[in-house]
């Protein structure tokens, strides 16, 4: 449920496993609150003033991140989310800016008291090698199982069985209640899975006017597929430069060679080769210039090199 995602230079603390969750985690393992100000559905998702067992000026994941040094941008997306349900979102990254370099996630499962995945504080995704996406090996793609469910240690796993009201998208009515910590373990733990026959695997609630059951919510299960990640290149700078070269009529053997040079540097960057997709960027641009008032009219080849400024930029090839 409403995952949180932020890109940073490598060195940002999301948690370790065997150590206190952070007041951040901990928001967002019992209820899925990341401090996101646009997110408006209810319960209300602010960082600060929740009327919770959080101190009211304990920083929220979001705002720990915003006063994070080296970070770079972040997201949260959607709300509760059903299983087969994709979530997306893109940023606008610059492979060579040190904040930039890599990615790290938390999100909740829901309904939990407080299970959550994501990468820990030594294992953040690394996005950029030697000047390219994932090292050029294409989109980064993975599984998240059943056994990767963490416990925050945060809130007893009561799920509400001796009438309490404290197990978010089950019963709960207000953000931060429950038993704190945990006292199976107050650190991050491998999560014990749902309590065989309680309130979640045997449990229904109404949402949006839908009602959901959790029957198959046993994450202990072998190969039990939790989420599906995939975190790929997404560029389209170089199509305006190769719209506006084929509305051209330029000499045809130059318009061929000039159209070669700008497929070739979009196949690069779409798959995530920025080295090679800026220096074949750079080889259209000499062209250009080499062709102004020659084979190209000097006006013609402004526009060229003004779009072709637009998509270096873009690219971070500047
Ligand atoms: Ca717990
Ligand atoms: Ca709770």
């Amino acid at each position: 449920m409403r995952p949180w995602i932020g890109v940073h230079d490598g060195n940002f603390p999301t948690f370790l496993v065997g150590q206190p969750a952070s007041t951040g985690v901990q928001h967002i393992a019992e209820d899925g609150v990341t401090g996101d100000v646009t997110n408006v559905l209810p319960p209300p998702n602010v960082c600060k003033g929740l009327a919770s067992v959080y101190s009211p000026s304990a920083p929220c994941m979001f705002e720990i991140f915003n006063n994070y040094a080296n970070h770079g941008p972040q997201a949260t997306l959607g709300n509760p989310t059903r299983p087969g349900k994709t979530l997306s979102t893109v940023f606008q990254l610059d492979h060579k800016n040190a904040n930039n370099q890599y990615l790290s996630y938390l999100v909740m499962i829901v309904p939990s008291n407080d299970a959550f995945f994501g990468t820990d504080s030594v294992h953040p995704i690394r996005l950029f090698r030697n000047g390219r996406f994932n090292d050029g090996e294409g989109p980064i793609h993975f599984i998240v199982f059943g056994s990767d469910i963490l416990d925050a240690g945060t809130e007893a796993n009561d799920e509400g069985a001796n009438g309490q009201m404290d197990t978010a998208f089950l019963n709960q009515k207000v953000n931060g209640t429950g038993t704190h910590p945990d006292p199976a373990d107050p650190t991050v733990h491998k999560h014990p899975g749902f309590i065989p026959g309680g309130p979640i695997l045997t449990g229904c609630n109404m949402f949006g006017g839908t009602l959901n059951c959790f029957f198959n919510a046993d994450f202990t299960q072998p190969g039990y597929q939790v989420s599906e990640v995939t975190i790929e290149v997404v560029t389209g700078s170089v199509d305006a430069l190769i719209a506006l070269l084929n509305s051209l009529s330029l000499d045809s053997g130059i318009a061929q060679s000039l159209s070669a040079k700008l497929q070739n540097a979009k196949t690069m960057l779409d798959g995530g080769d920025f080295n090679s997709g800026c220096g074949m960027l750079g080889a259209f641009g000499n062209e250009v210039s080499a062709q102004t008032g020659r084979m190209i009219p000097g006006g013609t080849a402004a526009s060229l090199l003004a779009a072709l400024s637009d998509a270096s930029q873009a690219d971070g090839c500047n």
